[in-house]
């Protein structure tokens, strides 16, 4: 038996080997609390569903004109050896380089792939396809479309908020008053993008009520901040977040409970924004009596809040779905006024944050360190779309789309190439998504197991998990970083990302400049070498690169944190202006406005979202459905291991329905149930959830999509909530995802639909 360090994106750590086979999991000292479904590596990286071989798909190979694309996802596959597929690979790409040029492969590739700064999936396609002549490319997250593009018009750019935003320790001396909409769900903190090493979010916000910190928890789900009492929660109807702010903005305004000195010295465009506050324009003061009609809370709670708001040292903070939703832009915005109107930004412990229980990296006070990464190149195409707008794309080539004030056009996309992602995971309206996936001519994906996405190509080249190659772990907002060793032998014919790409590039002339001629530990080394150069800039030392590997972890030196953020563009303004066009904050933007957009005006606005519960269409799907991300895993991976299987309801993922609902509807705890609106339908297991507002449900992501004969407009079969979100962009401004405006209704599943 032997044991071998691993990272994940969900923790560190110490793997056994008997055998060839893992027999055992454990976090590592440094850990405090390692993630709940670390043991999924235990059954899941050998698990059936691994692919052994190269594999084509049936109606690709053999109907060389069609493609047989309406097969796509349902077709069989063929094994082929290495060297005929990648030359199948590499001829296909070549020709359709040739004959519609490089924008019409799609190598966006989204997704979270494993830990580890070498073997990044991505990376290692982008650097391939760079080479080859570039692709069209995808930009912006799932995670915060909306928010990185809307925040640095208004405040500063995402990276910096993200990282630079107020830490935990601060909060846990400083505030008096926590104001969380989306609460902080600790089940997100599991995870960390490029991994984590010490799990500490609960123990975090326990210190903070230990303090004293006042929360309150604005969001539809009592779970999303299980720590406080009853009267600290206001379940409000999901997407109407910034009417419930706007009315405790006019609060604060009728009242005289703002900071105006702050709001002239810092903010631009106050003036406007209080004109739309208090209806001066359209005849609608947003009043607590307006805002609660819309979200369904107590007039007189918004009242209080806002007043007890103005009276404490006040901290506002938004989960990042508020803004994975239709206008998507506006909670985020309006977070921003609000926390402007109170006066607190700059000063310790107030102001505002976003995805305080996201990430478990979020409110860390660690060495921001920029850790050296593969070196991609350039995209010679250098073009991109927003992330979110792939069905589209591949629907409607030739049409334009807005973003963030340029229109751009969508490419005819004849090659689609995946390592790394799963956009049957991601995303929104996978039916749809189904018809726009089966136009192009070529689907070629890099995966580990049968998951959805492989499922769903023409050639998929079988990849190695990170257990099965030698990396480095190391993440910008992570104190430590990892040798990670390998573990096990490749998986029957596995190979890595990297070993893919240097035998296409070889195949296509140019291996040398893909591989610089070096192996695997020498990339590492190279990793680690250019990242102790930055280190010596700033003043410390890494360890040789020998020293790191022997030692396997490497702790950075603690932040020597000067300052609060935003102190100094407080304390002078002119002399320490924002990164916005003004340099000051924008409640009221020249630029946004100059766009014209119907979705995004000048300023925050309250613009009722195209599905919500105040809408017609509630009448006829009257629940508002959710879909968290999964405390079970991370996304769709490791779905098909014994942990997320063993916490499901007859292998469907579980959905959660307040106990009235469900009995209103004869759904018992455990049943099996049908959700369905115009767009799709899939089976859940019911669980019965108090504290969740009567009409919603909430339904995690991840389940692979599993679409009953593989047909459009099917049921599906595992419980995946794509099958039901609308795949519309947030508005002209960011065009991010929307997943969380969806109706549904629900219904007990009959026997058939059991059984299918
Ligand atoms: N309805 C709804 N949908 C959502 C969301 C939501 O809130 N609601 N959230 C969205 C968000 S925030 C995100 S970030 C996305 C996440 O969506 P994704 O990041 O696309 O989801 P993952 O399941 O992590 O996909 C990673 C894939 O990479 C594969 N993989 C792992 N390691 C390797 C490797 O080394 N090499 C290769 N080639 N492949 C590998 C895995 O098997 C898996 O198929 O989902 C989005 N979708
Ligand atoms: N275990 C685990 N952790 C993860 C991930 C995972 O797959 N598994 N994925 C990671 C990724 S990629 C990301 S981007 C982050 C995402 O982090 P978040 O976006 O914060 O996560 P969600 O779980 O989508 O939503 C958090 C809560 O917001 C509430 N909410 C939803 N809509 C509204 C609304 O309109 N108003 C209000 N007030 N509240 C609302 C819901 O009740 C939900 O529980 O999580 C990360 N953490
Ligand atoms: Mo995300």
């Amino acid at each position: 038996m032997k044991s071998y360090r691993t990272a994940t994106q969900w923790g560190v750590y110490d793997v056994c080997v008997e055998n060839g086979e893992l027999t055992s999991v454990s976090g590592i000292k440094e850990d405090p609390d390692p993630s709940k479904f670390s043991s999924s590596l235990l059954d899941g990286v050998h698990h059936p569903t691994r692919i052994k071989r190269p594999a084509v798909r049936k109606g690709w190979l053999e109907d060389k004109v069609s493609r047989a694309r309406h097969l796509r996802g349902v077709d069989d596959f063929v094994e082929v050896p290495w060297d005929e597929l990648i030359e199948l690979a590499a001829d296909e790409l070549t020709r359709v380089k040739a004959q519609h040029g490089n924008r019409c492969i799609f190598g966006g590739s989204y997704g979270w792939a494993s830990a580890g700064r070498f073997h990044h999936a991505q990376s290692q396609l982008h650097r391939f396809i760079n080479f080859f002549g570039g692709c069209t490319r995808a930009m912006n997250s799932y995670s915060t479309a909306a928010a990185q593009v809307i925040l640095p018009h208004v405040v500063a750019p995402w990276e910096e908020v993200e990282l630079e935003q107020p830490s935990w320790q601060e909060l846990r001396d400083e505030t008096e008053l926590f104001v969380a909409f989306g609460g902080i769900p600790l089940r997100n903190t599991q995870v960390a993008y490029g991994g984590i090493t010490e799990h500490n979010s609960s123990e975090k916000v326990e210190s903070l009520l230990q303090n004293g910190v006042e929360f309150i928890n604005v969001s539809p789900n009592v779970a999303d901040l299980p720590q406080v009492n009853t009267n600290q929660h206001i379940l409000l109807r999901p997407n109407t977040d910034v009417a419930f702010m706007l009315g405790v903005a006019y609060i604060l305004e009728v009242e005289e409970l703002l900071d105006r000195r702050f709001l002239s010295t810092h903010c631009k465009g106050y003036k406007t924004f209080a004109r739309y506050l208090l209806g001066k324009d359209d005849g609608i003061p947003k009043s607590p009596e307006w805002a609660s009609a819309i979200t369904d809370t107590v007039a007189d709670e918004i009242v209080s809040l806002a007043r007890k708001m103005a009276s404490k040292r006040t901290f506002v903070s938004g989960a990042w779905s508020l803004q994975r939703a239709h206008h998507g832009e506006q909670p985020f915005w309006m977070i921003v006024v609000l926390s402007s109107m109170l006066g607190g930004i700059g000063l310790k412990g107030q102001g505002f944050g976003f995805g305080y229980g996201a990430e478990g990296f979020i409110g860390s006070d660690y060495l921001r360190f920029p850790w050296a990464t593969l070196p991609k190149g350039r995209n010679p195409e250098g073009f991109a779309i927003p992330v979110a707008r792939i069905a589209d794309m591949l629907l409607n080539p030739g049409d334009h789309v807005e973003y963030d004030g340029d229109a751009i056009e969508y490419p005819d996309i004849k090659l689609i190439y995946w390592a790394g992602g799963n956009p049957f995971h991601h995303h929104q309206d996978l039916n749809r998504l189904v018809s726009a996936w089966r136009r192009p001519d070529t689907v070629i994906v890099n995966e580990p197991w049968w998951s959805p996405i492989a499922k769903w190509a023409d050639i998929v080249f079988p990849a190695t998990t990170s257990l099965e190659r030698q990396d480095i772990c190391a993440s910008s907002h992570d104190n430590y970083a990892h040798f990670m060793e390998r573990a096990l032998k490749p998986h029957h014919e596995s190979k890595s990302d990297h070993e893919i790409f240097t035998l296409l590039a070889s195949k296509l002339g140019f291996g040398e400049r893909f591989t610089e001629n070096k192996s695997e530990l020498e990339w590492l080394e190279s990793i680690w070498q250019r990242s102790s150069s930055t280190a010596k800039s700033l003043g410390f030392e890494l360890p040789s690169f020998d020293d790191f590997c022997l030692a396997g972890s490497y702790r950075l030196p603690d932040r020597d944190r000067k300052g609060v953020w935003l102190s100094d563009f407080r304390t002078d303004p002119m002399k320490n202006p924002l990164k916005t066009p003004s340099g000051l904050i924008e409640i009221y933007s020249d630029k946004i406005a100059g766009f014209s957009y119907r979705e995004c005006p000048g300023h925050p606005v309250w613009l009722p979202p195209i599905e919500w519960l105040g809408a017609e269409l509630a009448n006829t799907y009257p629940l508002h459905l959710l879909s968290c991300q999964p405390a079970t895993r991370l996304h769709s991976q490791y779905d098909q291991a014994q942990y997320s299987q063993d916490r499901k309801v007859q292998g469907c993922e579980v959905l959660f329905i307040n106990p009235k609902t469900a009995i209103s509807r004869g759904i018992g705890d455990g049943d099996m149930v049908k959700v369905f609106n115009a767009r799709g339908a899939c089976l859940a297991g019911a669980r019965y959830q108090e504290g969740l507002r009567r009409d919603v449900v909430v339904l995690p992501t991840g389940s692979w999509f599993n679409p009953a004969f593989g047909e459009e407009h099917s049921l599906e079969l595992n419980g995946n909530p794509n099958a039901l979100t609308i795949d519309i962009g947030t508005s002209e401004l960011a065009q991010g995802p929307s997943a969380q405006t969806c109706l549904v209704e629900i219904e007990k599943a009959d026997e058939k639909e059991k059984r299918i």
